[in-house]
């Protein structure tokens, strides 16, 4: 039986800059992301955007204030086929507090135009420039055992349900 794990994922941005974590630790440790994790692990029943909220305080410190669900992105890894990992991708223009280091999450801002995508994760070049134009997209990624993307379909998407 196929397992679907969610997650959630957020990236601030303020005018041309956007705030990436660096995961000290973990499942994706020595790579600029956005900000987030495992929705329901720490706290049963928590609804999509409270696992967002909650998280995104425990990593960098802010609270988020107005949020937007930009991609709905499905991780599947060939030494793990039974588990597909769901990311909930979120915008943030609006939060309280300022980026702060976390013993998982070391924030700093970049420019848009330089993102460093050789140290992110490798799918992230496919779909979050798109995201960051405004669109709105549903994505899935097959990776191979050194997390090399072999499969990928992006669609951009009105909505999502
Ligand atoms: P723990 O250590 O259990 O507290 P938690 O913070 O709940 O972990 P974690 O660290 O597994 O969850 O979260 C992984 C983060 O990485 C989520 O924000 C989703 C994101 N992520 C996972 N695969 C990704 C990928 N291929 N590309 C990407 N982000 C990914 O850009």
């Amino acid at each position: 039986m196929k397992k679907t794990q969610n997650l959630t994922l957020c990236f601030l941005i303020d005018k041309d800059n956007i705030c990436l974590a660096m995961k000290k630790r973990g499942f994706g440790a020595n790579r600029w992301n956005g900000v987030g994790g495992k929705v329901g692990d720490k706290v049963e029943g928590e609804s999509i955007e409270e696992g967002l909220l909650r998280e995104v305080k425990e990593e960098i410190g802010v609270d988020l204030k107005e949020y937007e669900k930009v991609a709905e992105i499905t991780f599947i890894f060939i030494d793990n086929p039974d588990t597909e990992l769901l990311v909930h991708t979120y915008l943030s223009y609006k939060w309280d507090g300022e980026p702060t280091e976390s013993e998982e999450m070391r924030p700093k801002w970049f420019k848009v135009d330089s993102i460093p995508y050789d140290d992110m994760w490798s799918d992230d070049r496919y779909w979050l420039p798109t995201v960051l134009d405004g669109k709105k997209i549903k994505a899935r990624f097959k990776f191979d055992e050194n997390e090399e993307p072999i499969d990928k379909e992006i669609e951009e998407v009105e909505n999502f349900k």
